[in-house]
């Protein structure tokens, strides 16, 4: 049997470990804090959902359980490699030293599937884990953590899978099927792309629209279109980001402006993950977002104004923690 290990008990990392779990996949589920894991173990992996007919439903999963610090102290030897990794950390912890860590827990052929926004982590997971282990997979599933054990399944998505290095090896597309089995045995709609990064840049423009301006703005996502002065400021963000996909090669999604104006009408209650961050005091997702477009923008000397802008306002957000 496939052996799981998804790292980041985030609400996405959470989702996937409890479903799979229930599903009698064998998953090991890794959280960065010792506390959580703790919990996790006594307490059991509490998913909630709501079935067709909108009747609520709820079960304890209980997938392995591994304080992150435990597999880097050279545990991951001790328990031996997964088969596969599902990688739901945010964007931000993806580090040399985490990818230095993952390497460790890999065998020649295990796969690592990175679920993270935006763009620039597998430059830094490439430098430590070959480039043909790595797939990417873009999901629009909707979870929300209530506690270090709950995670609510708020909103069916779509998932898409692809190998980093788009139209490779045979091996991965063996690997890809057996995964998308996988998923759809747990209940997700999966589909292989073989190009892969085409989803990561539709999702990148639509979170380069909204996560930013509901940041700065401090307002949900479906705000931003009752709004009239952010519709320019919407619009603009999207052409330079669409300009910017054209002069690199990317194909963008000919309806992507209406896809991200359904985003905002179909999450209208929710705040978005800057907007969440901001509130928290977390370090948000900007430089993999429009930080992410405004370095690809830098490398072929085409300049992005609303971008930087933007950019500059939620990095100004961000200071002032230090001050106040
Ligand atoms: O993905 C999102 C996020 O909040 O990060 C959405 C809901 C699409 C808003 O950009």
């Amino acid at each position: 049997m496939m052996r799981v290990r998804v790292v980041g008990a985030g609400a996405l990392g959470m989702l996937l470990a409890a479903s799979l779990s229930v599903r009698g996949t064998n998953v090991e589920l890794v959280a960065r804090s010792g506390e959580q894991a703790a919990r996790l173990e006594s307490e059991g992996l509490l998913l909630t959902d709501r079935d067709d007919a909108g009747e609520p439903l709820s079960v304890t999963a209980r997938p392995r359980i591994f304080a992150a610090d435990e597999l880097a102290s050279g545990g991951a030897a001790k328990h031996g490699p997964p088969d596969v990794v599902l990688l739901t950390v945010k964007q931000t912890a993806v580090t040399d030293d985490l990818a230095r860590e993952l390497a460790d827990q890999l065998k020649p052929d295990s796969r690592l599937v990175c679920f993270q926004n935006g763009i620039g982590h597998t430059d830094v997971l490439s430098r430590h884990i070959s480039a043909g282990q790595i797939l990417i997979a873009v999901t629009t599933e909707g979870a929300l953590r209530h506690s270090q054990r709950h995670v609510e399944h708020t909103g069916r998505g779509s998932t898409w899978l692809g190998s980093l290095e788009e139209g490779e090896a045979t091996g991965s597309a063996a690997m890809q099927k057996k995964l998308q089995n996988l998923f759809q045995d747990a209940g997700f709609a999966v589909s292989l792309s073989n190009q892969i990064n085409s989803k990561v840049w539709n999702k990148l423009m639509i979170n380069a629209v909204i996560n930013p301006l509901t940041a700065i703005l401090q307002i949900p996502n479906g705000m931003l279109l009752k709004l009239p002065a952010a519709m320019p400021l919407m619009r603009g963000l999207y052409e330079e980001g669409a300009g910017l996909a054209k002069q690199l090669g990317i194909g963008l999604a000919d309806d992507l402006w209406d896809q991200l104006l359904d985003v905002c009408r179909l999450t209208a209650a929710n705040s978005s993950s800057m907007l969440q961050d901001i509130r928290a005091r977390r370090r948000t997702e900007l430089d993999a977002i429009t930080g992410g477009l405004l370095a690809q923008a830098r490398r072929i000397g085409m300049e992005l104004p609303t971008h930087a802008a933007v950019y500059q306002l939620v990095r100004a957000i961000e200071q002032q923690w230090a001050i106040l």
